[in-house]
């Protein structure tokens, strides 16, 4: 991977997002997903690489793009992995509600964690957290270690925690602390993602959401340097889904073992699930969010708002972007 590329796949989230967003609040989350799915794929196939998918719309039998072990890109250069999710949040973008972007990680070959389609227990916490919070640690250790690390009053801290039955306990658990809950619907990607900048009024993520995300996650901690920690999640009465209605925690280990992983109950580092030398997050706002906004559309331009997060060159580029349409006549600065 080279610099190059960062712009390239600045490029490649701007585009899903625009896409998906000329479907928000209509309702139609499939089809928002689909457009973003189309649009990513036709802009990484301008890319001088020989890209491959490793974490994306599923396998390739219920996937007819982005399907995990598809190859994407010119087909010559430098080999490069993606982890992909080009429409995060669809029932927030399908009900126009804040927080749905379309978001990639991209490392060297082989330098990410190919996560099966399971749930994943997840742990995020700003830089000066890292390494001191740890996922075996109750919430309430975490909460006090992160007041500690932070200097922030407990009863300040805001955890966010996916509004989910499996989370009942642990949100009664942070709660008794005097710390704040936030519970969110979805889009656990951009609640760990704020976590690694101070001012986003998020300090934590805790809870379980699905695997393939949290490697997307774990690819933004790794190159800001916070904290991040997954364990996937087999158990279906932990998981409580109705996806999971007809497994068995047996069939699930099986399941994992199947996929090549022995140790279902290993717990991930960020620089383990992002572990290639190099790692690149892209995002791009399809609604407004906590780290940009959405996509505006203009009668002259389309407005794109996006974060590129690199280890190439230790750097969180925060772009905006106008797409200026032909014959524009007026163009305001912002
Ligand atoms: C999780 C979370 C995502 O969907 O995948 C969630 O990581 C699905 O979880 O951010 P449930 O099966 O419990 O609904 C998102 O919220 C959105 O893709």
């Amino acid at each position: 991977m080279d610099r190059t590329l960062i712009q390239e796949i600045l490029e490649v989230v701007e585009q899903a997002a625009i896409a998906s967003a000329e479907l928000t609040g209509l309702g139609k989350k499939d089809e928002a997903d689909a457009a973003a799915v189309e649009a990513m794929r036709e802009r990484m196939g301008k890319i001088q690489m020989q890209g491959r998918i490793v974490i994306g719309e599923g396998e390739r039998d219920e996937a007819p793009m982005l399907y995990i072990g598809e190859e994407v890109g010119s087909g010559s250069g430098p080999g490069v992995d993606f982890a992909v999710d080009p429409c995060e949040g669809t029932n927030l973008c399908a009900n126009n509600q804040r927080g749905s972007m379309a978001v990639l990680a991209a490392s060297d070959r082989g330098g990410l964690f190919n996560a099966p389609d399971f749930y994943m227990k997840k742990l995020a916490a700003p830089p000066a957290a890292k390494g001191k919070v740890d996922i075996r640690k109750s919430a309430t250790e975490n909460i006090n270690i992160l007041s500690d690390c932070l200097g922030i009053a407990v009863n300040e801290l805001t955890i966010v925690v996916m509004d989910r039955a499996r989370h009942k306990e642990l949100i009664s658990e942070i709660r008794s602390t005097g710390a704040r809950v936030q519970p969110i619907s979805d889009g656990d990607v951009q609640a760990a993602i704020a976590c690694g900048f101070a001012g986003t009024g998020t300090h934590c993520l805790m809870g379980i959401g699905a695997a393939p995300e949290g490697v997307i996650s774990a690819a933004a901690m790794r190159a800001l340097g916070g904290h991040f920690q997954g364990q996937l999640v087999y158990d279906p009465a932990i998981a409580m889904t109705e996806e999971w209605a007809d497994y068995t925690k047996e069939g699930n280990i099986s399941r994992l073992n199947e996929m090549g992983i022995t140790d279902g109950d290993k717990i991930y580092e960020a620089d383990e699930l992002a572990s290639g030398e190099n790692v690149v997050f892209a995002g791009s706002g399809i609604t407004d969010g906590l780290l940009f906004n959405g996509v505006k559309f203009e009668k002259d331009c389309t407005r794109t708002s996006s974060l590129v997060i690199s280890t190439l060159d230790n750097t969180a580029r925060f772009t905006n972007t106008v797409h200026i349409k032909d014959g524009a006549k007026s163009i305001a600065l912002s």
